[in-house]
C-alpha cells in the first residue's frame, strides 16, 4: 500500500509529478468537498506537501507525521501546534537564496532607476520629445537590512558589491558578521536611506515596519518588502507613500495577496511585483526536490535534509 499523502495546494508539476510516483497524492485544493476529503482520508494521511495547514487541520488528521512545506517560509503553518502533536515541519531553505538576492537587486535598481517607467517612456514614444528625468542611484547609500539570515546575507553581499554601506537589525547581533548591528528597527531607520524586509512572517513580526519606523525612513527613505506583507503596516506605507512621507517602494510581496492597494498602481515612486523571489525554472525545481527529500527521508526514517520542528 503506498503512503498517502495530502497535497494542501497547486505545487511545481515537476514536484507533483514526483509525488505521485512515490505516493497516493489527495489534493485538497481540487476536492469539491475538503471536508468531506479530510474526513474519508483521516485515518490514513501521513504527509502533507505544501502550506496551510492549522491546528485545527493536525486535529482532523490523526496519523499526520510530516508537514513539507513548499517554501522557505512556514508561517503558513501552525509550528507550535506540530511540536505539540508531536508533527515535524520541513521548509525548503538555501536553494532560493540567489534568486531573491538578484531579483532584491533588481527591484532596488528598478526603483532607484525608475525602469518600468523609463521603459513605458520610450514605448509611448515621450522619449521623441526630450529626455527621461534624472535618477538616484545606489552607491554611497546605506542599506538597512531587517533579518540577516541566509537570505539577508546574500543581499548584504550584492549590495556592498554595489559600493552601499549595510546596517542590520534582527533578534541578535551577528557577531561574526561585519555589518553595524542596530538593536533598535527605529533606529536603523533613521540611518537608512534604503530599508530592506527579508525577515520571517508571522505573529512575532506582524506590522514590525510600523507607522514610527517608515517616518524615520523618512521622504527620501525606500523601503523594499521582499518577506511577507504582514511585516509592514501596509495602510500607513500606502498613505506615506502618497502624501511624500515615505519616498519610494519596491514591493514583492502584499498583506492580502494577490490582492494589491489599488492606490499604489497610479504612483511614481513604487514598484510592484507579484510575490516572485523565488519564482525561477532553476530555483522552483530545486525547491520541489527538496519537499520531495524531506518526505523520503522521513517515511525511510533518515535524517530530514532541513526540518524547521
Ligand atoms: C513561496 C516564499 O513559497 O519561500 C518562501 O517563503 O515566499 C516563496 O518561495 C512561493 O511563492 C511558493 O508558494
Amino acid at each position: 500500500m503506498p503512503i498517502e499523502i495530502l497535497q494542501t495546494h497547486k505545487l511545481l508539476a515537476s514536484c507533483e509529478q514526483a509525488l505521485a510516483e512515490r505516493y497516493a497524492v489527495h489534493k485538497l485544493h481540487e476536492a469539491p468537498d475538503r471536508d468531506a476529503l479530510i474526513a474519508d482520508l483521516a485515518q490514513r494521511v501521513r504527509g502533507i506537501a505544501g502550506g496551510n495547514v492549522d491546528a485545527a487541520l493536525m486535529d482532523r488528521l490523526p496519523k499526520l507525521e510530516i508537514i513539507a512545506n513548499f517554501g522557505v517560509g512556514y508561517d503558513s503553518i501552525d509550528t507550535r501546534a506540530a511540536r505539540a502533536r508531536d508533527i515535524r515541519v520541513t521548509n525548503t531553505p538555501n536553494v532560493l537564496n540567489d534568486a531573491m538576492a538578484e531579483i532584491t537587486m533588481g527591484l532596488m535598481i528598478a526603483l532607484a532607476r525608475r525602469i518600468p517607467q523609463a521603459d513605458q517612456f520610450v514605448r509611448q514614444g515621450k522619449w521623441l520629445s526630450g529626455s527621461f528625468p534624472l535618477q538616484s542611484e545606489l552607491n554611497g547609500k546605506t542599506v538597512g537590512i531587517l533579518g540577516l539570515g541566509r537570505i539577508g546575507k546574500e543581499i548584504a553581499g550584492r549590495c556592498q558589491a554595489m559600493r552601499m554601506r549595510v546596517i542590520y537589525h534582527g533578534r541578535h547581533r551577528q557577531e561574526l558578521e561585519p555589518f553595524v548591528y542596530y538593536s533598535s528597527l527605529v533606529d536603523m531607520a533613521r540611518d537608512s536611506d534604503w530599508l530592506v524586509l527579508v525577515a520571517p512572517g508571522g505573529r512575532s513580526t506582524e506590522k514590525i515596519v510600523s507607522r514610527q519606523v517608515l517616518e524615520a525612513l523618512g521622504p527620501a527613505g525606500r523601503v523594499v518588502n521582499m518577506g511577507r506583507g504582514s511585516l509592514v503596516d501596509e495602510a500607513a506605507m500606502v498613505e506615506m507613500l502618497i502624501s511624500g512621507k515615505l519616498g519610494g517602494a519596491a514591493l514583492d510581496v502584499f498583506e492580502n495577496e494577490p490582492q494589491v492597494p489599488e492606490a499604489l498602481f497610479g504612483l511614481d515612486n513604487v514598484v510592484l511585483s507579484p510575490h516572485q523571489g523565488s519564482a525561477t525554472h532553476q530555483t522552483r525545481q530545486q525547491m520541489g526536490a527538496l519537499v520531495v527529500k524531506n518526505l523520503e527521508a522521513h517515511f525511510a526514517r533518515e535524517p530530514l535534509p532541513s526540518a524547521v520542528v
